[in-house]
């Protein structure tokens, strides 16, 4: 989230484009402090506030100032610049970039520090996307407030749907639940492009209207077309949707009011 409460910038790119990122660690200095072994990529020492960035599931290189994550620090007060070329065969799609120091990754990430990273042009690959009204959305983890035992309807964590609470319990039978609301027209079409950008949540996602989970068709599971082996253009259609950690997919879905996660 930036500094005004806005959502993390979401980075578009095409195949074959160059992507300049500037980092700055604004964060207090931490606590602790790891020397890493050259060769070494930003600073060379590693503390609980250490940051860097991993553009997941892109094709970039794994050298130091595209998408390496291993020797990567970007300490408090400092100052890095990303430099990334994506390949022209990258495949169109719903990618997002987190911090992915080893070892507080974790931490980072339920801090929620994670954005989106599209590569355009699905269009071409699935067309019947193209005139359809979009959505990104981020699912997000968090604490519980209190860090109560998980039972019951007491999650082991929250979650957020760009950064809009779920909040617990997550039961959709409980009478108290309140599942995030997107508005729909009757019988529009939405082109949702969701990713599981949690750390430690697994997902099985619906799409509710008065009770009734909605049929979606899912065009793209982290990146690839389903079913483009035989026909890049089909989908597959179903009511509900498992997403592991750190999944994306796109769906296309009509009728429904409401989705919950
Ligand atoms: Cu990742």
């Amino acid at each position: 989230m930036t500094p005004d409460g806005l959502q993390n910038p979401t980075l578009h790119v095409n195949p074959g484009d160059r992507l300049i990122v500037t980092v700055t660690n604004n964060t207090p200095v931490g606590t602790g402090g790891m020397t890493i072994n050259p060769p070494n990529c930003g600073d060379t020492t590693m503390n609980s506030s250490s940051v860097n960035i991993h553009y997941h599931g892109t094709n970039t290189s794994p050298k130091c100032r595209q998408d390496e994550v291993i020797k990567t620090l970007v300490n408090s007060g400092e100052t890095f610049r990303y430099n990334l070329s994506f390949p022209l065969n990258e495949p169109p799609g719903l990618y997002w970039y987190h911090p992915h120091v080893h070892g507080i990754a974790e931490h980072a990430l339920q801090g929620a520090a994670a954005g989106a990273l599209v590569v355009d042009g699905i269009n071409n690959v699935q067309p019947a996307v193209g005139s359809l009204r979009q959505r990104i959305l981020l699912v997000r983890d968090q604490h519980v407030p209190g860090n109560p035992n998980p039972t019951g309807n007491v999650p082991s964590w929250d979650v957020t749907l760009n950064y809009v609470p779920i909040t617990s319990p997550t039961d959709p039978s409980s009478s108290n639940f309140v599942p995030a609301i997107l508005n729909m027209e009757p019988g529009e079409k939405q082109f949702l492009r969701v990713s599981n950008s949690s750390s430690d949540t697994i997902l099985d996602l619906q799409y509710v209207f008065d009770g009734v989970p909605q049929q979606i068709q899912v065009v793209a599971i982290d990146g690839v077309p389903v079913n483009s082996q035989d026909d890049p253009q089909s989908r597959s259609v179903s009511t509900s949707v498992d997403m592991t950690l750190a999944t994306s997919f796109s769906t296309v879905t009509s009728l429904a009011t409401r989705i919950w996660a």
